[in-house]
């Protein structure tokens, strides 16, 4: 080879590098395909470990992640709906690990018993990423990064639901109330949370009294049952605290069923959690006295998350959602808004 075509060789070689450094800093893994599709790129692999198919809040928690996490924006996505069993839960994620996935997203079940299956993710190198609810750890090395909602906040903000609701009916804020409460899944964050939330204000009212509080599992027949068996049990029932949506719509026909009324202008003041769109509807039809709003929408938060963690970015460990409280007079008008 003479001098010229060595240096034309040695120019090559040079442009060529400097051409690969140049995709590598600004194509991202998840980017959009390059024109020409010059780069192949992999697929980031998320195994995303749901808690079932409970509620409307759940299903819109599903589709905003599926929708989110397409083929199209670079990601392989795999759920597994556990049917609210935490053991399924944790099976799920070895099926994970197992595969080999780039990160695994959890909506625990409840907050217990983690530590020892999400050492073993750590071991392999998988970020997890807590969606929803959380868990209980003392070991925050376990998890890359939580996004969700303050589920006591929503506990003291029902109070605040039920003072405004109370006061909408003429209703002197400190008189004697008979409330019951329809629980979500014990030992979950959002039940936990909104429990205690509800009992740490209602102190405030020494004459609220809570007649009873079972857990209906976030689940519409089983809030019905429960309230139908409240209201054999209790003749005088003022309120109902129902800790999601699916329940209070569960109590709503315990309640007509037993001859009574219940809503802004009836016998049972109910106050709910979530917000999903069925419940404006609920509020609108007089049924539903106030809801406090819970966010489902959480894929586009994973999204980010992942992003900052594939960039190398520092990301906040925890992330709250910020939420409002909706009443039955305000319903009609805010429905179009709603996106879930
Ligand atoms: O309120 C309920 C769902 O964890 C926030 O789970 C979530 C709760 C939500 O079943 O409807």
């Amino acid at each position: 080879m003479n001098l010229q075509k060595k240096l034309a060789a040695l120019a090559l070689a040079l442009m060529t590098v400097m051409f690969l450094a140049a995709c590598g800093s600004t194509v991202k893994p998840a980017g959009v395909i390059p024109p020409g599709g010059l780069v192949s790129q992999k697929l980031i692999y998320i195994g995303f470990v749901q808690v079932g198919a409970e509620s409307d809040w759940r299903i819109a928690n599903t589709k905003s992640m599926q929708q989110t996490f397409t083929e199209a924006k670079g990601y392989k996505f795999e759920m597994v709906d556990a049917q609210q069993k935490t053991e399924k839960q944790i099976t799920a994620i070895r099926d994970f690990i197992q595969k080999g996935v780039d990160y695994i997203v959890l909506a625990p079940n409840t907050e217990s018993g983690w530590d020892t299956v999400l050492e073993e993710a750590k071991q392999e190198g998988i970020p997890v990423i807590i969606v929803d609810r959380m868990i209980k750890t003392n070991d925050d090395s376990l998890y890359a990064a939580w996004v969700g909602s303050n589920f006591k906040q929503e506990g003291y903000d029902a109070v605040t639901a039920l003072e405004n609701a109370l006061i909408e009916k003429g209703i002197d804020v400190d008189s004697e109330l008979n409330i019951v409460t329809l629980q979500g899944t014990m030992g979950s964050s959002a039940q936990i949370g909104r429990t205690e939330g509800f009992a740490e204000k209602m102190a405030a009212h020494p004459n609220w009294k809570m007649l009873d509080r079972q857990s209906g599992d976030f689940v519409q027949e089983k809030g019905q049952e429960i309230m139908e068996e409240f209201l054999k049990k209790y003749p005088d029932i003022d309120v109902v605290i129902a800790e999601n949506d699916n329940m209070a719509f569960g109590a709503i026909k315990a309640i007509k069923a037993a001859g009574k009324t219940c809503g802004p202008n009836g016998e049972i003041t109910i106050i709910s959690f979530d917000a999903v769109k069925d419940a404006f509807e609920a509020m609108i039809a007089g049924d539903i006295d106030a809801d406090v709003e819970c966010n489902p929408l959480h894929g586009p938060r994973v999204e980010s998350l992942i992003q900052a963690l594939e960039n190398g970015e520092k990301v906040e460990k925890i992330l709250y959602v910020q939420e409002g409280i909706f009443y039955a007079k305000d319903a009609e008008a805010l429905l179009p808004t709603r996106e879930y």
